[in-house]
């Protein structure tokens, strides 16, 4: 039998090798396991209680808000409410940062978080995800302007994955990690340490039906890839499931790319740099991966606005690099 390493587990070895996983980490990711389990167990009884559609409300974001993005966030919120370690909880759900520091001098970590990414996916039993990130403020923030950190800055960041098991893949900047669920135990179980994501792969992962409204460049990548040429491993094969935390954890294991790029009418595309972008690019950076906007890095963008949107391109090295060249010529 193999070895049993539960995320506690893991995390207390982690500690020991690398003083950056301090112990307030530990418990952060403690809360956000917690987090995980608890969505997991609402999804899966999604069809039998009245949670399912649309609050009938609009988000911060213009979307429409369904049940489920609403009880998601409101799970984060009382996971780490009352938190000494996390002061500050900023989601794509909620217009305003919200502020959960007992006291002045404890709660200088802050938490960005998409409580559940690829909403459309809701009502059709189809992949959701959680998306983290997490950094480490020198105070408690004063103003919204001193939560626009860069990517470079975060501390951890991850994601949870609601698929055929319930997975939670993060890294602290020491490797990426996947722990998947077991319903019967009710821990978070390594199940593969310190992945490498392809350095090139045969999938691309991109909303086609926004093809005419790209710029031609980018309809031009998208073609380069669908032609035939076996010395280069065209054509690639889409794949898209309309969330974006599987769709970039099959980039992670297979190789490839994810694309959501700008448009001509609206070139900072759909994704959050915050919520989405930026926590995602970690991951695949620590992978060996990059993470960019066609034209610069994500990690290194200072953001302007917390719920800013950015392009994304994010995959295996050497494909983001050549999408990153076509789309500069
Ligand atoms: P939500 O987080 O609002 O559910 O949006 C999902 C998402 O941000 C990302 O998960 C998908 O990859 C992408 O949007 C899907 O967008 P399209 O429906 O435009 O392809």
């Amino acid at each position: 039998m193999s070895k049993v390493l539960s995320l506690t587990k893991f995390i207390i070895q982690e500690r020991a090798m690398f003083p950056q996983a301090t112990e307030e980490f530990s418990t952060i990711m403690t809360q956000i396991a917690l987090v995980g389990k608890i969505i997991a167990r609402e999804l899966s009884q999604a069809g039998l209680i009245d949670i399912l559609g649309s609050t009938g409300a609009t988000n911060i974001q213009g979307e429409e808000v369904q049940k489920l993005d609403e009880r998601a966030n409101e799970i984060f919120v009382q996971a780490f409410e009352d938190s000494h370690i996390v002061g500050t909880l900023i989601s794509e759900e909620m217009e305003t940062p919200v502020s959960v520091s007992t006291t002045n001098n404890s709660g200088t970590y802050a938490l960005y978080f998409d409580p559940l990414d690829g909403s459309s996916n809701i009502d059709v039993n189809a992949p959701l995800g959680s998306i983290f990130s997490l950094h480490r403020l020198s105070s408690l923030p004063k103003s919204n302007e001193s939560l626009l950190r860069a990517g470079s800055e975060q501390v951890a960041a991850g994601y949870i994955l609601y698929g055929s098991s319930t997975i939670l893949v993060y890294t602290c900047g020491n490797g990426v990690q996947i722990f998947t669920l077991d319903p019967g135990i009710g821990e978070f179980l390594l199940s593969a340490g310190n992945i490498t994501i392809p350095r090139r792969g045969k999938i691309y992962s991109v909303n086609e039906g926004n093809r005419w409204k790209w710029t031609s460049g980018m309809q031009n990548y998208i073609a380069y890839l669908q032609e035939t040429d076996a010395p280069s491993g065209r054509p690639y094969t889409g794949r898209y499931t309309g969330c974006l935390a599987a769709d970039v954890h099959r980039i992670l294991l297979k190789g490839g790319l994810y694309l959501y790029p700008g448009e001509v009418k609206k070139p900072e595309g759909k994704l959050r740099l915050l919520y989405e972008c930026a926590p995602l690019t970690l991951v695949i950076e620590q992978a060996g991966g990059i993470g960019s906007t066609g034209m610069e890095r994500i990690s290194t963008i200072h953001p302007t606005a917390l719920h800013q949107r950015v392009p994304l391109i994010i995959g295996s090295p050497e494909d983001v690099e050549t999408a990153e060249q076509v789309l500069m010529c």
